[in-house]
């Protein structure tokens, strides 16, 4: 099996992707979307516009980073389990909290007010989800392994450092970064800056 990925170097999306693909041996190559013409390629391939954009070596083309996953993680047994419900739904809850956090990152470089209500609310959606997150951190069933759950947790914990995009500063929270960020697949994927 190998994967051309359509992505870039800093999407957390697709980093979870490159991170998973890494842990299981699955040679992909990436193509940045920010490169002339390749943006043309994703829109060709993946109707919802969206990275991470796949397309296996056999021709068939996936999209969204929790059916990319399902297929990948039905390779080779054991590495990395499948996720049960309690998993998915903290994957939901780190999502939920990331497209608010990347929604109000790309408003705000284009100088949108952020101060209309719909979009408080939205910087309170990352506050309820991420803390709901840090609960489950805490209590032990997030974190712990390398999980799909955590590897979502880490790299949307990065990306909010790296974008200032929301305060990574719960003990909880920086003791599960700490802990894997160090681990080669984290290492070689890490946006750049
Ligand atoms: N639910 C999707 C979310 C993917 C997503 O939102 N990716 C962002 C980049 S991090 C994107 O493609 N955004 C397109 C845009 O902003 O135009 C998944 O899990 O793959």
């Amino acid at each position: 099996m190998a994967l051309t990925l359509w992505g870039t170097p800093t999407s957390p999306y697709v980093r979870r992707t490159r991170v998973l693909a890494t842990e299981l041996g699955v040679p992909f190559t990436l193509r940045n979307t920010n490169d002339p013409g390749v943006q043309d390629e994703l829109v060709a391939v993946c109707p919802t516009w969206k990275i991470p954009t796949v397309r296996f070596d056999d021709g068939r083309v996936l999209w969204d980073s929790a059916i990319i996953h399902d297929v990948l993680v039905a390779g080779p047994p054991g590495v990395i389990p499948a996720l049960d419900l309690d998993g998915r739904l903290r994957i939901a809850a780190i999502d939920a909290g990331l497209d608010a956090a990347i929604a109000l990152f790309y408003m705000k470089r284009d100088a949108v007010d952020l101060g209309v209500p719909y979009l408080v609310k939205q910087r309170a959606r990352i506050d309820a989800a991420m803390t709901w997150v840090t609960d489950q951190v805490e209590v032990g069933r997030l974190g712990q392994a390398l999980t799909l759950d955590t590897i979502a947790l880490v790299t949307t914990l990065e990306w909010f450092k790296l974008r200032s995009a929301w305060p990574v500063q719960h003990a909880a929270l920086i003791g599960v970064v700490d802990r894997w960020s160090g681990r080669p697949s984290f290492v070689g994927t890490r946006a750049p800056g």
